[in-house]
């Protein structure tokens, strides 16, 4: 039984899995490199450790030393999070080894799922729809002029063990083929140092959707419904929601089904995401398989009643699933939107610095996943997600109401932040109507990155919230000492919390 978890990752998943744990009863331990000695998820866990220098490959890729550390403290199973070493087979396989759990799926599934052509195979096997194309690698440029003949152009190349959108070429003319194989080709080998690639018909405009799966090791296998993740900028979801508004009920009982189908064809156990691409027709094709908890999970968690991260731990522990599919229902409606700190009119130019004041949107059915502080400097070293902003109401509209409320109250200064652009979002009418795809963001572009912004009311509130800004931020300079020794009062409070437990 697992009494004591590591977890390999740090910002808001971090503190996210541990927050689970500690009800769980569970004693949490932390990792953390050199530039992560103040972040939150070092205060919050009971135990945390030095890995290494900044970058990601010296401290929380490492294998090797995340291996001696939970060794050293006697964790009995580490959670990856998402990113990092979460769909490293290798890393699955050591944990295995050491007599560590990893509260995630097998190196065998991680591996099934990891090359694509593989998937493809597995799921045509099982009966779930995939995209027409190549079974198998393409060995010759005869092969690759005779799919196009058979499924008709556009296509895609795609790299086997690319996915998330690397080592893909567009293909429309029948000409660009052979330059493109190549160039994906030996994209693929720089990247993953493995250039076999596979041909796709292209879906013009499609919407992703995906769906949540759980599955426990003796072959009980489930899914949570669907997330739509078509809000999205070059392949970095930007927004999701559940339901997806695109969906009929017969549709997403379809779909689930395949989900399932496309689990159980690998063995899968642990929490999982199959993805879909989804024309305006409603035909859909499995993409790909996520092999780890995903940034999303929270809506999915608001909308069906399920502790995610709970269920990892219990599925990794050996535990029989409890919730029967029958019995999961969908009950209301989730938006969440990912907080980054960027400059969004320029180009999402990443905003790393020294956060002078942050204040939350709080409130009914709103859920704040974050990690940062007062005085807390974001590092340039990995991803700028500041936090992620969650909201359920009843209806979908309610919802985005909901949000737009919340966005607004969402204070942050001393960097830049997508706070407003997600914002204007909540404005736009594809966004409202519930009828946008893929290209949503370039299609509102001109609404999206104008400068400055007049919302729905007028032009003299946004000059009045600029002031105000304006006024905030000399305020801010003027207690630049203070919010620095706010940092420090921020410990001490979290020594004597400590203390009182
Ligand atoms: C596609 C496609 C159209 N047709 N495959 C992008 C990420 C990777 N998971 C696969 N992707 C796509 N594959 C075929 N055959 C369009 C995309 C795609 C996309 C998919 C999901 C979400 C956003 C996207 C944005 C651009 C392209």
């Amino acid at each position: 039984m697992i009494k004591k978890v590591l977890v390999a990752n740090r910002g808001e998943i971090a503190v996210r899995v541990m927050r689970s744990c500690r009800e769980m009863g569970l004693v949490t331990v932390a990792v953390f490199s050199d530039a992560d000695r103040k972040s939150l998820h070092v205060r919050y866990a009971d135990e945390a450790y030095h890995i290494g220098p900044s970058p990601s490959v010296q401290s929380y890729l490492n294998i090797e030393k995340i291996i001696e550390v939970a060794k050293k403290c006697g964790a009995d199973a580490i959670h990856p999070g998402y990113g990092f070493l979460s769909e490293n087979k290798k890393f699955s396989q050591r944990c295995a080894d050491e007599g560590i759990i990893f509260i995630g799926p097998s190196p065998q599934a991680i591996s099934a799922m990891g090359d694509k052509i593989t998937a493809r195979k597995h799921m045509m096997k099982a009966g779930v729809p995939v995209v027409p194309g190549t079974e198998n690698k393409i060995t010759s440029e005869e092969e690759a002029i005779q799919t196009i003949t058979e499924i008709g152009l556009p296509v895609m190349i795609k790299a086997s063990a690319g996915g998330g959108g690397k080592g893909m070429r567009l293909v429309h003319k029948k000409s660009e083929i052979v330059s493109a194989i190549r160039a994906a080709r030996s994209e693929a080998h720089t990247a993953f140092g493995d250039d076999a690639v596979y041909i796709e018909k292209y879906i013009d405009s499609p919407h992703h959707i995906e769906f949540q799966i759980l599955a426990d090791k003796h072959g009980h296998t489930i899914h949570l419904f669907e997330r739509e993740c078509s809000v999205q900028r070059r392949h970095q979801k930007v927004i999701e929601e559940t339901p997806s508004p695109l969906l009929t009920p017969e549709i997403r009982e379809e779909m689930g089904r395949h989900a399932v189908n496309a689990a159980k064809a690998v063995n899968y156990y642990g929490a999982g995401t199959i993805e879909f691409i989804v024309d305006d027709n409603l035909n859909y094709y499995f993409l790909e398989m996520n092999t780890r908890l995903q940034v999303e999970h929270p809506i999915t968690e608001r909308v069906v009643g399920v502790d995610l991260v709970k269920e990892q731990i219990r599925i990794a522990n050996g535990e029989h699933l409890k919730l029967k599919q029958e019995e999961l229902r969908q009950f209301g409606h989730a938006i969440e939107c990912r907080i980054y700190a960027e400059d969004t009119n320029n180009n999402f130019m990443p905003s790393p610095g020294l956060i002078r004041h942050i204040s939350e949107p709080l409130g009914l059915g709103v859920r704040y996943d974050g990690y940062v502080y007062e005085g807390y400097e974001i590092p340039i070293y990995y991803d700028p997600l500041i936090s992620k902003l969650i909201v359920w109401a009843q209806t979908r509209e309610e919802a985005i109401r909901r949000m737009r409320r919340a966005l607004h109250e969402y204070k942050i200064t001393g960097v830049k932040t997508s706070i407003k652009f997600l914002a204007r979002i909540m404005d736009i009418p594809d966004f409202k109507n519930g009828t946008y795809n893929t290209h949503f963001i370039e299609n509102n572009s001109d609404i999206l990155f104008q400068d400055p912004y007049c919302g729905e009311r007028c032009e003299t509130l946004a000059i009045i919230s600029t002031f105000i800004d304006y006024l905030d931020k000399i305020e801010m300079k003027k207690n630049e000492q203070a919010s620095r020794n706010s940092v420090s009062n921020w410990k001490e409070s979290g020594k004597r919390k400590a203390l009182r437990n």
